[in-house]
C-alpha cells in the first residue's frame, strides 16, 4: 500500500473521484455520466473510483465500512473523528493515487456516507500542494443539513443537483477569471448560505450521451450474474412519480424524467458488446413510472433477439396489465423489487402512497404469475403505527409468502432529510431529540408512545417472522445500521 504511484504523463481538465465508503455492488452511474458529458464537451475527463480501488485493501476491521453496518460512524462528526486514524492507510492510498494526476481540477462525488471522507482527502490534497480547485457534487450537496457537515472552504466549488449541464459550464469558467454564477452552484467565499442552493434539473435526458464506462476495472464490482459475468447499471429515468412522506427524492430530484427506450436500449446493447454484460441493473427510483416506455423497451430488447436480464425496482402498481408483464418476462426481466414498505392500508395512506395506482397484493400475484421474480422492500415503526397496523404487515407476509421471492430490504423507519416528514415532523405525530443528525433521524419519538426501542423490537419481531416463513432475506444488505447504535 505504501508504494509509490507513476504519475499519469497527461494533463486533465478534471479528474473525477468517487471516494470511499460507497455501494461495491456496480460501478458508479452519476460519475460516468458526468465523463461522458465531459467527454462530449471536448473536456479530457478521467474517473477514479477510489472507494472500490481502496477496498483491495480491505481488512476484517474496516470490511463493515462498505457494508451498510457502520453508516452511523461515517455520518456522525464524533463517531467519525474516532474512525479516522483506522482509516489513515486509505487515506493515504486516496491521496497518493489522485496526486498521482496532473489535474486542472479535482470533482468528487458525495454521499452522505463518504462526505466526511472525502472532506479529508481534499484536505490533504492541498497540505500536499495541489493547487487545483476542488469541486464537489452529488447527492449530498442537495442537502442543506450535509452540507453544512463540509467546512468552510473544504471546497472551492459546491454544485446541487445534476452536473451534466452544469459541471462543463464549472471548469470552462476555472479557465477564465469569472467565477460561474448560478443559483445552483456555491463558489468559494459565496458559501455562507448554503440552505439557498437550488439543485440543477437536467429536463431532456436523451440530449446527454448515455454513460461512459470508459475502462472500469469490473472486477472490482459484486454483483455477478449465476454465470459470473458483471452486471452493469442502467439509469432510464430520474425522479418518481409518488410523492411518499418519508422520501427526499422528489423533494430534492426533480421531477420524474424519461430517456428515450431506444437511447436505453442501445446503451445496453453497446455494454453488452463492449464489456460481455448481460444482466443490467435499473437503478430508476421506479422503473415503471411510465408503462408505455417499459413496455417499448422490452419490445426493443425481444426484437433484437439479444439474451439480455434485467431487474429494478418500482411501485407495486396494480395497473401492469398480464400482456405487458408476459413481454417484460419475455424482453429477460428477472426481477421487480416493489416499495411495498407495509402491509397496512392505513399505514400505506398515511406515507402517501397512491391507494389509486399502489396495490401490492396484485402487483405480487400477476408479476409471480408472469415469472417474475418479486422482491419487496419494509419498513417498520412508520409514524403513528400501531400494533395491529404492524401485525398488518406479517400477516400480509403470511398471506402472500408464496408469490414473494425475497425481501430485499428492511428497516425501521427513520427521517430522511428533506423528505416531508423531515419539514414537518409535528404534522406526523412525531417530535425529534437531539441535536445530531443521527439522533434526530433514529431517535424520534412519538406522540403516541413510539420509541426506538419500541420499533426495534418491530423490526427483530419481522426479520425473524420472515425467516420462520423461509422467504429469502438478502443478509448482506438487511443488518440495519440503526442497530449499530444500541
Ligand atoms: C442505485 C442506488 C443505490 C445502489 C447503489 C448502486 C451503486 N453501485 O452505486 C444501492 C442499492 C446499493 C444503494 C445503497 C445505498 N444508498 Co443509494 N441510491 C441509489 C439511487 C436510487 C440511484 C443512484 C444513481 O445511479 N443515480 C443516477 C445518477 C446519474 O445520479 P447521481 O449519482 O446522483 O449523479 C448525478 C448528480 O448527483 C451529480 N453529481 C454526481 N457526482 C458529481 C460530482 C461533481 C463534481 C458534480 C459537479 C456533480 C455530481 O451529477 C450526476 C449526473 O447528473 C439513489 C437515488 C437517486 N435518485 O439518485 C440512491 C441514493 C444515492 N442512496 C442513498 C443512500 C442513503 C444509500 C444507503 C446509505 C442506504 C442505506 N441507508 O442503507 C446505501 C449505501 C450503501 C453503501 N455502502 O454505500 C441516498 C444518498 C443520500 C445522500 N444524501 O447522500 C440516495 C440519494 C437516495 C436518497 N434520496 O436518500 N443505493
Amino acid at each position: 500500500m505504501n508504494q509509490r504511484l507513476p504519475l499519469n504523463g497527461d494533463v486533465h481538465d478534471i479528474v473525477l473521484a468517487v471516494c470511499p465508503f460507497c455501494s461495491l455492488d456496480t460501478p458508479p452511474a452519476g460519475m460516468a455520466s458526468l465523463l461522458a458529458a465531459l467527454r462530449s464537451r471536448g473536456f479530457e475527463a478521467v474517473g477514479v473510483d477510489l472507494n472500490a480501488e481502496a477496498h483491495r485493501f480491505s481488512s476484517p476491521e474496516l470490511e463493515p465500512f462498505w457494508d451498510l453496518h457502520r453508516v452511523p460512524d461515517l455520518v456522525d462528526a464524533d463517531r467519525f473523528s474516532r474512525q479516522v486514524d483506522l482509516l489513515s492507510g486509505i487515506l493515504d492510498f486516496c491521496c497518493r493515487r489522485l496526486s498521482s494526476y496532473h489535474a486542472r481540477a479535482f470533482g468528487f462525488t458525495i454521499f452522505n456516507t463518504n462526505v466526511r471522507f472525502t472532506a479529508l482527502v481534499a484536505d490533504r490534497l492541498r497540505q500536499a500542494g495541489t493547487t487545483a480547485p476542488v469541486i464537489f457534487g452529488g447527492p449530498s450537496c442537495s442537502v442543506p443539513g450535509e452540507r453544512r457537515w463540509l467546512d468552510p472552504g473544504s471546497a472551492d466549488i459546491l454544485v446541487a443537483g445534476d452536473g451534466e449541464e452544469l459541471l462543463p459550464d464549472v471548469v470552462r469558467s476555472l479557465c477564465g477569471s469569472t467565477a460561474l454564477e448560478h443559483p445552483s452552484v456555491c463558489n468559494s467565499g459565496h458559501c455562507d448560505r448554503p440552505d439557498q442552493l437550488t439543485p440543477a434539473v437536467v429536463h431532456d435526458l436523451d440530449s446527454w450521451p448515455s454513460p461512459d464506462y470508459g475502462s472500469a476495472d469490473l472486477t472490482l464490482y459484486r454483483r455477478r450474474d449465476p454465470e459470473g459475468r458483471r452486471m452493469l447499471p442502467v439509469v432510464g429515468s430520474r425522479g418518481c412519480i409518488m410523492r411518499c412522506a418519508f422520501c427526499n427524492d422528489h423533494t430534492l430530484g426533480g421531477p420524474f424524467r424519461v430517456r428515450n427506450p431506444e437511447n436505453v436500449f442501445r446503451e445496453m446493447e453497446r455494454h453488452a458488446e463492449r464489456y460481455g454484460t448481460r444482466t443490467f441493473v435499473f437503478n430508476d427510483l421506479v422503473m415503471n413510472g411510465r408503462l408505455d416506455v417499459l413496455e417499448r423497451l422490452s419490445d426493443l430488447i425481444i426484437d433484437s433477439g439479444l439474451p439480455l436480464r434485467w431487474l429494478g425496482q418500482g411501485i407495486p402498481r396494480g395497473d401492469m396489465s398480464d400482456r405487458l408483464l408476459a413481454r417484460l418476462r419475455r424482453s429477460g426481466l428477472e426481477m421487480i423489487t416493489f416499495g411495498v414498505e407495509s402491509g397496512s392500508d392505513a399505514i400505506r395512506a398515511r406515507m402517501k402512497k397512491t391507494a389509486r395506482l399502489v396495490d401490492p397484493a396484485h402487483a405480487l400475484r400477476n408479476t409471480h404469475l408472469a415469472g417474475i421474480r418479486t422482491a419487496i422492500n419494509l419498513m417498520v415503526g412508520f409514524p403513528g403505527e400501531t400494533e395491529s397496523e404492524f401485525t398488518a404487515t406479517l400477516d400480509f407476509l403470511d398471506r402472500h409468502r408464496d408469490l414473494i421471492d425475497e425481501v430485499e430490504n428492511v428497516h425501521m423507519f427513520y427521517i430522511t432529510p428533506m423528505s416531508p416528514i423531515d419539514r414537518s415532523p409535528e404534522s406526523f405525530g412525531i417530535s425529534t431529540p437531539g441535536d445530531s443528525p443521527l439522533e434526530r433521524s433514529t431517535l424520534w419519538k412519538g406522540m403516541d408512545g413510539s420509541t426506538y426501542d419500541l420499533r426495534r423490537d418491530r423490526l427483530l419481531r419481522l426479520v425473524s417472522f420472515v425467516e420462520d416463513l423461509g422467504i429469502t432475506i438478502d443478509t448482506h444488505r438487511m443488518v440495519p445500521p440503526e442497530l449499530q447504535l444500541t
